[in-house]
């Protein structure tokens, strides 16, 4: 076979199908393999026909029919799957061949897999794709990291299939090892953050002021049409006014309430604790989730455990006004939270990232875009060390505006019995990021009490233990 296709995927899947399409259609000719031939010969008898894609049907025969250096990307299965590929892939290539892997990896696998890679003489990029299937054909966000020089031999495909955002091609190469998969990680934490946010809002609206999914949908096309303007409100607003073509009903409601979580909301709020930084709210999303899958267990709860009333008896205008507040800082603490994880891990791991460069590249194509991007990027441009998204403007303004409406939105759910995890915690992350004496000194006391942990003192310099017994 000639070696004349630009670029190699493995994996035709709806993302490495979609991807495929992208790449073609911005004129490079592509080799395809899957571990299952007929779903390759389905592709190419199918979508794929008439354009510049050969299928192949063993790695050896994608090998073969790609020019040198060659550019493999994997689009299969995040784990197990991607160590099988690469086990038979990497024998195959030679020395400044590049290997890309865009599935949702671990980055702890992705560190690992790059140097076995290295061993090699090859180059490998761990490389997050965000924007689904859509995004994958029309373009998706691509976050890289890994080696520099792999960058430079892909840096014009990726240019060219990737959203085009209002500062240019939505791709980045963020660092050395697995800075890329990190950052995708880290946006799919942010993701489940502002779609917990999302269905509190829903969930107060509904149960507590008995909006119908047409209601609720103008609230948040006018909430689109504001600060907190986004895909994922975007889509939140179509959701609700979609009908079941079956039943004629709006189809939200006859959805079973279970989120699934498997991936990288969990591993983005393992990693938060593996750091020492603040997730909080990212973390009660991916706990909102677990406990939502409880299903059977809470409706057996929810006939032994009694609560208030979750009608709420107030101005229905008053409450979806402030409850944009609530949501806009709830949403504001998601991506404060995940920039933060984003600057201490790049200071952990010496990958040197560039927060205004992150911000620009998920400004298009990623489920994360959103209005609040542009003010993000900025922020991190005037302030590359910006600790917290809340100190800079507009979120500091946006704070002062509307602390007081997070604090009056919870408090009444509180009173009746409606959860709002993930607004909850946004607002005692800036509480407790807000003040200067917190109650810690009590938790170095008990520590030093039940294990001789020590403390230290206000008034002087060192470390101290008190007999706590004997003074007793
Ligand atoms: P899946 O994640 O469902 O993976 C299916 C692909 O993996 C098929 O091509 C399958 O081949 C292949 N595969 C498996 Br499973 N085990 C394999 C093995 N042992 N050896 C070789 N190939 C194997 O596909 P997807 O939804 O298109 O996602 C692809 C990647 O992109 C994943 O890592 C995913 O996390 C990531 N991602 C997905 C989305 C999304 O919206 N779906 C978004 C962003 C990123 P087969 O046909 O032979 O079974």
């Amino acid at each position: 076979m000639a070696s004349e296709a630009d670029f190699g995927v493995v994996g035709m899947a709806v993302m490495g199908q979609n991807l495929v399409l992208n790449v073609e259609g911005r004129g490079f000719s592509v080799a395809v393999y899957n571990r299952t031939a007929e779903r390759t010969k389905e592709f190419v008898e199918g979508r794929a026909q008439g354009k510049n894609i050969v299928p192949t049907y063993s790695l050896e025969e994608l090998v073969a029919s790609l020019k040198k250096p060659r550019k493999v990307l994997l689009m299969v299965k995040a784990g197990e799957p991607t160590d099988a590929v690469l086990a038979k892939l990497f024998p195959l290539l030679e020395r400044g061949d590049l290997v890309i892997d865009g599935g949702n990896a671990h980055y702890a696998d992705t560190e690992r897999r790059l140097s076995e890679a290295e061993k090699r003489g090859l180059l490998y990029l761990g490389t997050g794709i965000s924007g689904g299937e859509y995004g994958a054909l029309r373009g998706p966000s691509i976050m890289a990291g890994g080696h520099e020089e792999g960058y430079g031999l892909v840096r014009e495909i990726f240019e060219r299939i990737a959203a085009r955002g209002p500062e240019g091609p939505c791709c980045g190469y963020f660092g050395p090892g697995s800075a890329g998969h990190y950052v995708k990680m880290v946006h799919n934490g942010i993701e489940y953050a502002i779609m917990e946010t999302i269905a509190e809002a829903y969930d107060l609206m509904k149960r507590g002021l008995g909006m119908t999914p047409d209601e609720m949908a103008q609230v948040f096309s006018d909430w689109n049409s504001r600060e907190l303007g986004g895909y994922l409100v975007e889509i939140t607003e179509r959701i609700l006014r979609y009908r079941d073509p079956e039943t004629g009903d709006f189809l939200v409601e006859r959805i079973l309430d279970t989120a699934k979580q498997k991936g990288t909301g969990k591993w983005s709020t393992q990693a938060a604790l593996d750091l020492g930084t603040p997730a909080p709210t990212i973390a009660m999303a991916v706990f909102s989730r677990i406990i939502s899958a409880f299903k059977d267990e809470r409706a057996a709860a929810s006939k032994v455990l009694s609560g208030p009333d979750p009608h709420l008896a107030v101005d229905r205008k008053e409450f979806t006004e402030r409850l944009f507040g609530a949501a806009y800082l709830s949403v504001i603490a998601a991506y404060a939270q995940g920039f933060r994880q984003l600057r201490d891990a790049s200071s952990e791991r010496g990958w040197d990232l560039d927060l205004s460069e992150v911000a620009r590249v998920w400004m298009a194509g990623c489920i994360i875009r959103s209005g609040l991007l542009a003010p993000i990027r900025k922020a991190f441009l005037d302030r590359p060390e910006l600790p917290m998204l809340f100190l800079a403007e507009p979120f500091k303004s946006a704070w002062e505006e509307y602390h007081g409406d997070l604090r009056w939105v919870t408090a009444k759910a509180h009173e009746h019995g409606l959860p709002t995890p993930a607004m909850d915690s946004a607002l005692a992350f800036v509480d407790a990021y807000r003040t200067e004496r917190l109650p810690a000194n009590l938790i170095q006391a008990q520590r030093d009490f039940f294990g001789a942990h020590t403390y230290q003192r206000v008034d002087k310099e060192g470390t101290f233990h008190t007999d706590w017994e004997a003074v007793a």
